[in-house]
């Protein structure tokens, strides 16, 4: 039987510069193979949606929202209010988390890695409107698996963490008591729950659905430490990339990939080889939970 793990696609359209997005979205698909898992890139092109992808067409994805070597065409940001719109126009699309998990869903697949969620955005002053991704949402009414290595730490992870809360995704540690903050292992923020195997992850994931809750569950990795960012070092850059999008106006599903830019430009790319690391670390984990829960619903006699 194939197991399968589903990958985001806007992480490679805009959350990282091309040619490290190429060579890192092939690199993901190959640490899923290594684990026996199928990879399975999702997203929009011309306007049909896509469940894995070619590697012509993760070329193209790469390649498009590259100014130099692109084709020109603009790749849209596609959350789930997004997909429909870029199947009836005919475009091309990258799925966020949000968007991604659906698709998962809807095509039985139930374990997905990314880097970091979307969560609640930190306001600067109380001139600014309250923004909260719509992977929060989407991880509260649907059955997928989420690992990840925390929320972005561009963002309230306090508020991230209690939205969660509110909503019934049961949120665990990956051998760690605390909420991974993305760049950095630690954030001081305590997890309701910690494990360590992805054979015990798939536990808790099994018999949650068993008991009929239609929500995800987010499994959170912490950055491997060779690759982490402190939080004292990268806090500051944050702060800097903040106020410049406030002072740009960047809002709405521009602000995240408005943010890793910035962040990349301030620490000499040290932020993209972490975003790498801990992607290709999620991946593995990923994997194996993926393996562990198949061997649950169906235990091979
Ligand atoms: N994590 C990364 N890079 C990214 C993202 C997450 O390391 O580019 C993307 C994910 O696709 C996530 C999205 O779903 O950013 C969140 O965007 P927003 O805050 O606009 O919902
Ligand atoms: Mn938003």
């Amino acid at each position: 039987m194939n197991i399968f793990l589903a990958l985001e696609s806007t992480v490679i359209a805009h959350g990282l510069p091309y040619p490290q997005n190429l060579d890192t979205a092939r690199e993901l698909e190959n640490v899923a193979r290594a684990h026996g898992v199928e990879p399975r890139t999702i997203a929009v092109l011309g306007g049909e949606v896509k469940v894995g992808l070619t590697d012509a067409q993760l070329e193209y994805l790469a390649k498009a929202s590259n100014p130099s070597a692109g084709s020109g065409r603009a790749v849209m940001k596609l959350s789930r209010r997004d997909v429909a719109i870029a199947i009836a126009e005919r475009r091309d699309g990258a799925t966020t988390v949000a968007a991604t998990m659906w698709l998962a869903h809807k095509n039985g697949i139930r374990v997905f890695a990314t880097g970091g969620i979307g969560g609640v955005h930190r306001t600067v002053d109380e001139s600014q409107t309250w923004d909260v991704s719509a992977d929060l949402e989407e991880l509260a009414r649907t059955p997928v698996v989420v690992v990840c290595a925390g929320a972005k730490a561009i963002l309230d992870l306090p508020a991230t963490l209690e939205y969660l809360e509110t909503h019934s995704v049961p949120v665990l540690g990956y051998e760690t008591d605390e909420f991974p903050a993305f760049y950095s292992r630690s954030s001081g923020l305590k997890l309701q729950s910690r494990v360590h195997s992805p054979v015990q992850a798939a536990r808790i994931i099994h018999e949650h659905w068993k008991m009929g809750n239609l929500s995800g569950v987010l499994v959170c990795v912490p950055i491997p430490v060779s690759d982490e960012i402190p939080r004292e070092e990268i806090e500051p850059h944050i702060k800097t990339a903040l106020r410049e999008a406030k002072e740009q106006k960047i809002v709405g599903s521009k602000l995240t990939p408005f943010l890793l830019s910035w962040l990349a430009g301030l620490t000499a790319n040290q932020s993209i080889r972490a975003n790498v690391a801990l992607l290709k670390n999620n991946v593995a984990v990923a994997s194996e939970i993926a393996k562990a829960l198949a061997q649950l619903e169906s235990p091979v006699a």
